[in-house]
């Protein structure tokens, strides 16, 4: 587009992103104190510190960036959504689940301390997420983020993780793997919708929001979002397919074996990188009433998303 033309020499994605997840983990390592009851802590940062791309909270930063808002004004927002993050993946890969024992190159929480130990991690990292975005502690002192748009975010944020959000998206998964016959196309973008984009819905809404986004702004930023969420699946699927076989050979063999559902599957491989193609073309349009400079990292995290090799 006109937009990437005009940005793209100048703007260091690479640096970005490591300028600004070196500032969220530092706010993650601060949220979390080695506190007593110590196993429980140790078990929350061994998952929250443990590596991870921070594509959550680096959106929601880039996001409050967009509207008009500084770092600061989204960090209790960014940390919230990578602890929800984290602790989507810890419950994940619980044996009633997924039943994984690695994550992220190391053993699984559960495995790396016990079952129980895993699930109250997961419960604690819940809590906390939402007691961060709610405490005005969390923000600025000099009042630039005002309180309506903080319980706007909290609401926004439980409806997004909830029942109708990543939950249904994760009991839509599990149902769809009981049945062990493929899915419609319907279902199988349900279960990404609320699975994976809900929460970059989140991370790039939350953002907004509390960086002071209008209302037409939230909802183009919202729509950005969503398509980059099932984008990143669509690739996902995509590489699953086109992977050398050295590549393969390093994939669990369950994955391998596994008769889950996906677009090549359904769509073919052609269809797949037109419809992949079709929703980066749609995101980058969100941003296109925006100012260019400001909506660079959005844009290049986009195409980043749709042209990452693994
Ligand atoms: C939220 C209360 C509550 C329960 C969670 C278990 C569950 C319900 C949902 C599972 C959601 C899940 C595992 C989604 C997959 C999301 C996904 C695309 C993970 C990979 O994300 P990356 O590549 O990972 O950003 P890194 O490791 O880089 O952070």
């Amino acid at each position: 587009s006109t937009a990437e033309a005009a940005v793209a020499p100048t703007f260091d994605f690479k640096g970005y992103m490591l300028q600004k997840a070196a500032i969220v983990n530092r706010a993650l390592d601060e949220a979390v104190p080695l506190a007593r009851p110590e196993r429980i802590h140790e078990a929350m940062r061994y998952s929250l510190l443990g590596g991870g791309k921070r594509i959550r909270p680096v959106l929601c930063l880039a996001a409050c960036e967009v509207a008009g808002g500084w770092d600061a004004c989204a960090m209790p927002a960014a940390v919230a959504v990578e602890m929800i993050h984290t602790m989507s993946l810890i419950h994940d890969d619980l044996p009633c689940m997924d039943d994984d024992d690695l994550r992220r190159g190391r053993p699984s929480c559960h495995r790396a301390f016990d079952e129980p130990t895993a699930v109250l991690a997961g419960d604690a990292l819940l809590a906390l997420a939402f007691g961060r975005l709610a405490d005005p502690a969390s923000y600025p002192a000099d009042g630039f983020v005002p309180p309506d748009r903080v319980v706007r975010a909290v609401g926004e944020l439980s409806r997004c993780v909830g029942a109708e959000g990543l939950v249904a998206g994760q009991v839509a998964d599990l149902e769809a793997t009981g049945l062990g016959n493929p899915v419609s196309l319907d279902t199988l973008e349900f279960i990404h919708l609320h699975k994976t984009a809900v929460l970059l819905e989140a991370s790039v809404v939350l953002g907004a929001i509390l960086g002071g986004a209008s209302d037409d702004q939230i909802e183009r930023l919202r729509k950005y979002a969503r398509c980059i969420g099932l984008l990143f699946q669509v690739v996902d699927d995509i590489l699953d397919v086109t992977k050398t076989s050295e590549e393969l050979g390093k994939t669990a063999g369950k994955d391998l074996a596994s008769d889950k559902t996906t677009y090549p599957k359904l769509l073919g491989l052609e269809k797949s990188r037109e419809f992949a193609e079709g929703l980066l073309k749609d995101s980058k349009e969100q941003l296109s009433g925006f100012d260019p400079i400001k909506t660079a990292p959005l844009l290049h995290l986009a195409n980043y998303i749709a042209y990452r090799q693994k």
